[in-house]
């Protein structure tokens, strides 16, 4: 345990969930969102471990079972799904490691509260050690009778009570925010919780990155790469530089500590783009909006798109306002 008590307050995210819930709060939401951190600390746990599994699995043979062998992402997934599926706080769940909505088991009470989440975004990274991270969003229901349906998952971002996301990085983060700024939360391994870190984030100015998959270069339609081309170099541009991880949640957080925009454009044989809708593009925008900036698809606030489907794809530019509506505006959308 290494707190300095020089520090003003030691907050832990329990204290700063519970002191900042709605006042007729049931105790339902912040629950869940106990739930969640919690999910973040075991998955922490074994992303720290990464590479490890196999050297230990053979050492200890005793109690090394198929699952230590399962790929971290589906890992994720489990241990999302299975503190939550019983607690009586949702309706129901997505993820995108899942094709269809993922029901309450019977003989569960149902809650009014419905989970999206992207287990562990960036997974192809984890064999290189490289950052990866947690992404969730909560609706409400819109179900009085609580069936847990498709439509209670396909809502617009707009309509989220809160969005988050971990980052596992040279530190473990879980950013998170219910419509009342952005709030970081350090974890400390040795003590095992959250500590507040970062309080009201917002994206400094002026931004130092633009961060985008320049490979993709001529896939992009002449407005996109205009606006590539203004970001770095552009007249009243603030000359950025570029820093791509590829690991969208590691790139955003840089972006949101040090302003930017992370872009995954439409491409010219690829008009939705790559990142999904519900389980990360949308979650991040409503942070960014909290944060003092913007999340576009290049012609409106990705929150006003509706989902029609749960794998939605679309394109996305996010990150400080400024940067984003020169977007819209270059892409001759406004
Ligand atoms: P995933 O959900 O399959 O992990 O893919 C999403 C990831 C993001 O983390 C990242 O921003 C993007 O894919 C990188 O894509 P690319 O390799 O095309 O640059
Ligand atoms: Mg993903």
């Amino acid at each position: 345990m290494d707190i300095s008590l020089q520090s003003k307050k030691i907050v832990t995210i329990e204290r700063f969930i519970l002191e900042n819930q709605p006042v007729n709060a049931r105790g339902d939401f912040t629950n869940l969102m106990y739930d969640i951190a919690l999910a973040a600390k075991v998955i922490a746990h074994k992303t720290n471990r990464a590479g490890l599994l196999p050297i230990l699995g053979r050492a200890g043979a005793t109690n090394v079972q198929g699952e230590d062998q399962q790929k971290l992402d589906v890992y994720a997934d489990d241990v999302l799904y299975k503190l939550c599926d019983h607690t009586g706080r949702l309706c129901v769940m997505a993820s995108e490691e899942r094709e269809d909505i993922i029901p309450i088991p019977e003989g569960y009470e149902k809650g009014k509260y419905v989970l999206v989440y992207d287990p562990l975004d960036g997974s192809s990274n984890i064999d290189v050690n490289v950052s990866i991270g947690t992404i969730f969003g909560i609706f409400r229901t819109l179900d009085l009778d609580r069936r847990g349906r498709l439509e209670d998952c396909l809502q617009p971002g707009r309509d989220l009570l809160a969005a988050g996301y971990v980052l596992y990085g040279s530190s473990t983060m879980l950013v998170y925010s219910t419509g009342k700024g952005v709030h970081g939360f350090t974890l400390d391994p040795d003590i095992g919780e959250f500590l507040l870190s970062h309080e009201n984030m917002r994206f400094p100015e002026p931004p130092a990155y633009y961060s985008v998959n320049h490979a993709y270069w001529p896939r992009w339609s002449p407005q996109v790469q205009a606006y590539m081309k203004w970001l770095r170099d552009g007249d009243d541009s603030p000359n950025l530089s570029e820093r791509y991880i590829g690991s969208l949640v590691a790139d955003f957080h840089r972006n949101l500590l040090r302003g930017g925009v992370f872009l995954y454009p439409a491409e010219l044989r690829k008009p939705q783009g790559k990142l999904r809708l519900l389980y990360e593009a949308a979650p991040l925008a409503y942070l960014a909006e909290q944060a003092g900036g913007y999340g576009s698809d290049g012609t409106q606030s990705l929150l006003n798109v509706k989902p029609q489907s749960l794998h939605q794809r679309v394109p996305a530019y996010i990150g400080n306002r400024t940067l984003v509506e020169k977007a819209e505006a270059m892409l001759g959308t406004k």
